[in-house]
């Protein structure tokens, strides 16, 4: 029988060190763990070009069966892009915000998820912090009280899929083999059937591989609003892009701490313009969320449009 990496879900191989799975010869028959899973955990390196799975592959695999799907996404990748995901997943299903430990005091977390459910119209929906072992009971007594028996982990990849199996891990069979996890995107590359006792089976699932901004990852820390007042023509500088006003409005940017923001007073061709109404949220995938409050035309430079995606805010219009 073959042999599947407890890490990554591939199938262990000899053959073809370019493939994924792969582990040498003599290491393969006590192998638990493909090379490259061992040297990302062990030296944070990821060697070989794996297969990435598209997201068509993944939905219509978990759609032909009818296992509960919980949806793990941070916070700042809440977006129509991620949402469309979701609502293509069939079945009982639970909207789940990871890595809350990262959300700053200042936000009202609560207040924001009624937005969210209103705004998505989402029924369903909890957050957790690995990290900080938030939630992660009060998910274990849902499962238990809804008689879940068996239940898919799916979502956006590095949302933290997998780290959120290796705390149930913990908690339950501490003696199974761990997951690998990462902050790469795609570390997880099949499904993966994780028995934790005869009541409960979790499945880890390759992450839907969304186009993302690509933020360093040293920027990383704590989510902190920032506000700005801007006059009509006052041009932002955000990070690498910018972004131009036709009335004035306060904007609310919702990404890591330590980002660059900065009014801006020189000339720029801009690329492109959209027109937003009242409390528009500007979400930008593995940025975050810029929230406007006035009715606007904005002009935009030196960001990718395939990037971004416009909604009513989820900030209830009353921006932090
Ligand atoms: N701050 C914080 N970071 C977390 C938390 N959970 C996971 N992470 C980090 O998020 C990154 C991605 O974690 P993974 O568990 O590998 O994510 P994944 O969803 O399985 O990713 P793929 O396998 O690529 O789909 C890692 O750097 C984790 O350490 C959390 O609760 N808080
Ligand atoms: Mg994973």
């Amino acid at each position: 029988m073959n042999k599947i990496c407890f890490g990554c879900g591939s199938t262990l191989q000899s053959i073809n060190e370019l493939e994924q799975g792969y582990v040498s010869t003599d290491k393969i028959n006590d192998a638990k763990y493909c090379k490259r899973c061992y040297r990302l955990t062990h030296y944070g390196e990821l060697i070989n070009n794996d297969n990435e799975k598209s997201i068509k592959t993944i939905i219509d695999t978990v759609n032909k069966d009818n296992t509960f799907k919980i949806y793990i996404v941070d916070f700042l990748n809440i977006n129509n892009n991620t949402i469309d995901i979701y609502n293509k997943i069939k079945g009982n299903k639970l909207f789940l915000i990871s890595k809350i430990d990262l959300i700053s005091n200042s936000i009202n977390i609560n207040r924001i998820i009624e937005n969210i459910k209103k705004v998505y119209n989402i029924y369903s929906v909890k957050c957790i912090s690995t990290l900080k072992k938030y939630g992660i009971n009060n998910l274990i007594n849902y499962l238990d009280i809804n008689n879940i028996k068996k239940c898919t982990i799916l979502g956006p990849t590095n949302s933290g899929k997998s780290s959120f199996i290796n705390k149930l891990i913990e908690l339950y069979n501490p003696k199974l083999n761990k997951l690998t996890i990462s902050n790469r995107r795609n570390t997880t590359l099949e499904f993966i059937n994780i028995k934790l006792n005869n009541n409960l089976t979790i499945i880890d699932s390759p992450g839907f591989l969304i186009k993302d901004y690509g933020l360093k990852s040293k920027y990383k820390n704590i989510i902190k609003p920032i506000t700005f007042n801007m006059k009509t023509n006052e041009v932002l500088c955000i990070d690498k892009f910018y972004i131009k006003f036709s009335n004035n409005t306060s904007i609310t940017i919702y990404s890591y701490e330590n980002i660059y923001v900065k009014k801006y007073y020189k000339e720029i061709n801009f690329d492109y313009n959209i027109d937003i109404d009242k409390n528009t949220d500007l979400c930008i995938n593995g940025f975050g969320i810029l929230s406007i409050k006035e009715k606007n035309n904005i002009s935009i430079f030196n960001l990718d449009k395939e990037l971004f995606s416009i909604r009513k805010s989820i900030f209830g219009g009353n921006n932090e």
